[in-house]
């Protein structure tokens, strides 16, 4: 019999919106980790998706109904990540967000939930962020981290115009930036004046311990 993660994977993969919703509060309500039923189940089907629109066996509305099945699995799963953070005091200030012209938040907002439930007091600025609006939300709250992501290769380039930016308003010894997204590499980051790259979200927060001193 296929289990919870077969079901969601299949249910995110087919865009079945409904069933995602359901076993995703099947999975929480059998005590399954939350991040295990995003990676196994979510993600997996997400994946799956994104393989055959790259093969072209999949459309723009077959993938715009599977990441839609995503949301609603992810609405359910991201308050029960974020619960396992518990009163503690804030590890750092991270301003977070994907780069102008790319509407992706799936990745970025399971970085932002498992750096909130590490103990990090997070400002998500949501998708399709200015260069400017980064910059200015880093000198606003004194950000310990700014965190960029960006899916596609026509956005990356919008990672270093950040940092660029930040540079040119003094600001590039006062924060440390974490590059991510699936085309971003090690290579890119250290090319684009970055100083971390987080492959995913465990390692997102594996990085930004490192660099906060904690
Ligand atoms: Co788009 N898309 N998409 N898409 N999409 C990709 C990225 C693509 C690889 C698909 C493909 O061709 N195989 C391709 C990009 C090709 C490229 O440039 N290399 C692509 C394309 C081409 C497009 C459009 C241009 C399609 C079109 O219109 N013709 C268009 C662009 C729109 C725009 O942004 N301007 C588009 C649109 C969409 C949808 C709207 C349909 C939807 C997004 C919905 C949404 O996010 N609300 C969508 C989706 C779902 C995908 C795929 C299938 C899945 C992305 C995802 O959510 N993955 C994707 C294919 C793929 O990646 N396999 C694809 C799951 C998520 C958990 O992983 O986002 O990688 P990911 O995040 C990971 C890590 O990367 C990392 O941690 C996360 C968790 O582990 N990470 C960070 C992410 N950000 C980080 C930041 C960090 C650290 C780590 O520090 C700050």
């Amino acid at each position: 019999m296929a289990d919870v993660f077969e079901l969601l994977s299949k249910a995110v993969f087919e865009g079945e919106i409904e069933d995602a919703e359901d076993l995703a509060k099947r999975a929480l309500s059998e005590w399954l980790d939350p991040l295990s039923v995003i990676e196994k189940g979510c993600v997996d089907g997400i994946e799956k998706a994104g393989d055959l629109f790259a093969k072209g066996e999949y459309f723009l509305p077959e993938l715009v109904a599977a990441a839609e099945a995503m949301k609603a699995a992810m609405a359910v799963l991201e308050p029960a990540l974020s619960e396992q953070k518990g009163e503690r005091k804030s590890l750092g200030r991270v301003v977070l967000g994907t780069v102008h012209g790319d509407i992706h938040d799936i990745g970025k907002s399971i970085v932002g939930s498992m750096l909130s439930a590490a103990g990090f007091s997070v400002h998500d600025l949501g998708v399709d962020v200015s260069n400017e609006t980064f910059v200015n939300k880093v000198k606003e709250v004194s950000a310990d981290i700014l965190g960029l992501s960006a899916l596609l290769t026509t956005t990356m380039p919008r990672q270093q115009e950040v940092i660029e930016m930040l540079r040119a308003e003094g600001l590039r010894d006062k924060v440390k930036v974490i590059v991510g997204g699936a085309p971003v590499t090690q290579e890119w980051a250290d090319k684009c004046g970055a100083d971390a790259f987080a492959e995913d979200a465990i390692r997102a927060v594996q990085v930004a311990k490192r660099l906060t001193g904690n």
